[in-house]
């Protein structure tokens, strides 16, 4: 942590993960809590002066209580486990989440902060990643002596939440545990992290939060654990930007978003169960990007569902940017595309080398399964519209499959693969559907026979057309593709290997490496440039003479160590001289 980061109300409370403490979530038989206990009803106030504007001038939780600013009559007193009586210590409220990955911020916890009102200053943001041990984070928690812990969760921490909030409830049961985010929003009372909390408050709770929170420090507690945040207008929403800390700035994604919502339907996504598309009022989104971009950020991710449904805000906050373009500026946008207007098009192709990634949404190409998803897709445009971002401007694409749709079959997502191949995108994301709770495809579990994982992330394991096996064939395909195809690791031999089919020709590539190593992690980088030449003279022994120039290409942009010449770059040859030499040997035994 740095210094600067200490003095903030928001501590990225990052323990990182050491052999000492991931994951080993030894049982606990601490009675060292120090939580406090509160023990006074409180009435709300309004905190005095304005918000500060940037993050370095925030008031931290130490300053706000030992200041002048007023937070009086929530100041009550607390007993700790030893009944010792803190006099003038004031109710506190941690917001805490695991992160996927240091480098992601969480952007729904700023929003609950920004909106706490005159309770931001008893509230301090704790961020951890979900590799560190769930006894770590507890312990890091009741350090700081909360009367209400906030939890945001997600599908990809609902596991290590869980634990959290088990143990922390051990250890100090008279905490306040309120659970959100879209994980717990749904199917809400089957989940056992519920059952361990105290109030869960779903769907978008920015000014809930502040509500909840309020009614608990003023003793009116609500007499139903599951409550629902009622809907709240843009326009009455603080924005959180001024809460990314300068180490975030320089460290971590800056999720940024310009509007709310998604119009359409796709059915595996929660966002189809929003009514609209909701903007934030322009003028005010782009003057925190511009206080943002002063401070020095330069990595924006929107992650506005559909970036350019309202082309003209998409073209004003696009050319925003293009205003401040720099070296280091990158900006992340997810795109639909088949509405590229010619003026944005026109605006896209000044965008420079590195600045732009657009993360395209595919999903598949087969118009029965588009129709059984509900999701809208001119197909034909689609393929034109990437084509044409491919050959006139400089934009990273990022295209995205779905596998285990319904109706999809392993011929219709060979055939979707083969069309998007085709279109040149930088990247393909293979992703296996997962069942979303709250999702509407779960209607079709019974009718295509789905089988979802019971764990998370409850990724589908075999429908009515396509077995279990087969999905996993296809997801070392997509492990593999990540490793040989978007890492551009052989952006110089793969289009020599494949031919136009290319996923039967990486099917069969995927095939032979997982034969030969029973491995789809931890291959490194070195061998896999050996299996992949020894792939393909297996497999295409007419292609390997001209393609192995092009692996040496790609060896040399890797910058490995070792010498080209000393890679073992021949299976065929070297297994037949393995049982010649073999037999060779055998003869000469047996006459000597
Ligand atoms: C950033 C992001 C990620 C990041 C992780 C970020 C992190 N912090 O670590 C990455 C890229 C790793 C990621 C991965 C995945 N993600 Co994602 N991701 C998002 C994204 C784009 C933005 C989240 C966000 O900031 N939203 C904006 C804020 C304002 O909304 P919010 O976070 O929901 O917070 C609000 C409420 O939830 C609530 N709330 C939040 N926290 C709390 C806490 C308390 C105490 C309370 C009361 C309320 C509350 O109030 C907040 C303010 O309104 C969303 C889509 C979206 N636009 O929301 C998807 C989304 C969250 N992801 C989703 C999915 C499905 C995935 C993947 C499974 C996709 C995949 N690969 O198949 C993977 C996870 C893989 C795994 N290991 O399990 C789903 C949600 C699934 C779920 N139930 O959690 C979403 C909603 C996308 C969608 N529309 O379907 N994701
Ligand atoms: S997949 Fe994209 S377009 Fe479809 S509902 Fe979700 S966010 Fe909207």
């Amino acid at each position: 942590m740095t210094e600067q980061s200490k003095h903030l109300a928001i501590t990225i409370t990052q323990i990182h993960s050491t052999e000492d403490n991931i994951k080993n979530s030894s049982n606990v038989t601490s009675s060292d809590s120090n939580t406090a206990n509160c023990t006074k009803a409180f009435s709300p106030l309004t905190l005095q002066g304005t918000p500060p504007v940037l993050a370095p001038t925030l008031i931290s939780t130490e300053t706000a209580l030992n200041s002048n600013t007023d937070v009086g009559s929530y100041v009550g007193s607390y007993v700790d486990n030893d009944g010792v009586v803190e006099k003038g210590a004031s109710p506190k409220i941690v917001l805490a989440t695991l992160n996927a990955r240091y480098f992601h911020t969480s952007f729904g916890l700023r929003y609950l902060y920004a909106n706490l009102k005159e309770l931001q200053p008893l509230c301090e943001i704790q961020e951890f990643i979900i590799q560190t041990r769930a006894i770590d984070i507890v312990e890091q928690i009741l350090a700081s002596k909360p009367t209400i812990v906030g939890f945001g969760v997600y599908i990809w921490n609902i596991v290590e939440t869980t634990d959290v909030v088990s143990l922390l409830k051990v250890i100090a049961p008279e905490v306040k545990v309120i659970l959100g985010g879209p994980e717990v929003s749904y199917e809400t009372e089957d989940q056992l992290i519920v059952k361990y909390s105290d109030y869960v408050l779903t769907g978008p709770a920015d000014i809930s939060f502040y509500e909840l929170c309020k009614n608990i420090l003023n003793n009116k507690l609500p007499d139903k654990k599951v409550l629902k945040s009622q809907p709240v207008g843009l326009e009455n929403i603080a924005l959180p930007y001024e809460y990314y800390t300068d180490e975030d700035l320089t460290h971590r994604l800056l999720y940024v978003e310009a509007s709310r919502g998604c119009p359409f339907k796709c059915e595996f996504c929660l966002s189809s169960l929003d009514k609209t598309s909701t903007p934030f009022e322009l003028t005010t989104f782009l003057e925190q990007m511009d206080i943002l971009y002063k401070r020095g950020a330069r990595n924006f991710k929107f992650i506005d569902r559909t970036f350019n449904l309202n082309i003209k805000t998409t073209m004003q906050i696009m050319q925003f940017f293009l205003d401040r373009m720099t070296d280091d500026l990158y900006l992340h946008f997810e795109v639909v595309p088949d509405h590229l207007p010619r003026k944005l098009k026109e605006l896209l192709t000044q965008f420079p080398q590195g600045s732009l990634q657009f993360e395209i949404g595919i999903q598949t190409f087969n118009v029965e399964v588009q129709k059984n998803i509900s999701r809208k897709q001119n197909n034909a445009k689609s393929k034109e519209n990437l084509l044409w971002l491919r050959d006139h401007t400089l934009a990273h694409i990022h295209a995205d499959l779905i596998f285990g749709l319904p109706g999809e079959t392993f011929e219709t997502f060979k055939d979707s693969f083969n069309q998007l191949y085709h279109c040149r995108p930088h990247e393909i994301q293979m992703g296996i559907l997962k069942r979303l709770k709250g999702s509407p495809i779960i209607r079709h579990t019974e009718a295509f026979d789905l089988r979802f994982n019971p764990l998370p992330p409850f990724n589908i394991l075999s429908t009515d057309r396509v077995s279990f096996a087969t999905m996993q064939r296809i997801n070392r395909f997509a492990r593999y593709w990540d490793m040989i195809g978007n890492s551009e690791r052989f952006k110089y031999a793969l289009p020599h290997i494949l031919s136009d089919e290319p996923f039967d020709d990486f099917m069969a590539i995927t095939e032979w490496i997982f034969n030969k190593t029973g491995q789809i992690h931890k291959i490194n980088l070195k061998k896999l440039f050996e299996l992949i030449s020894q792939s393909v003279e297996a497999l295409y022994p007419e292609k390997h003479k001209g393609v192995i120039d092009k692996i040496e290409q790609d060896y040399k942009a890797a910058k490995l160590k070792s010498l080209f010449s000393s890679l073992n770059l021949y299976a065929v040859t070297h297994v037949e001289q393995a049982v010649k030499n073999k037999s060779l040997q055998r003869q000469q035994r047996h006459l000597s």
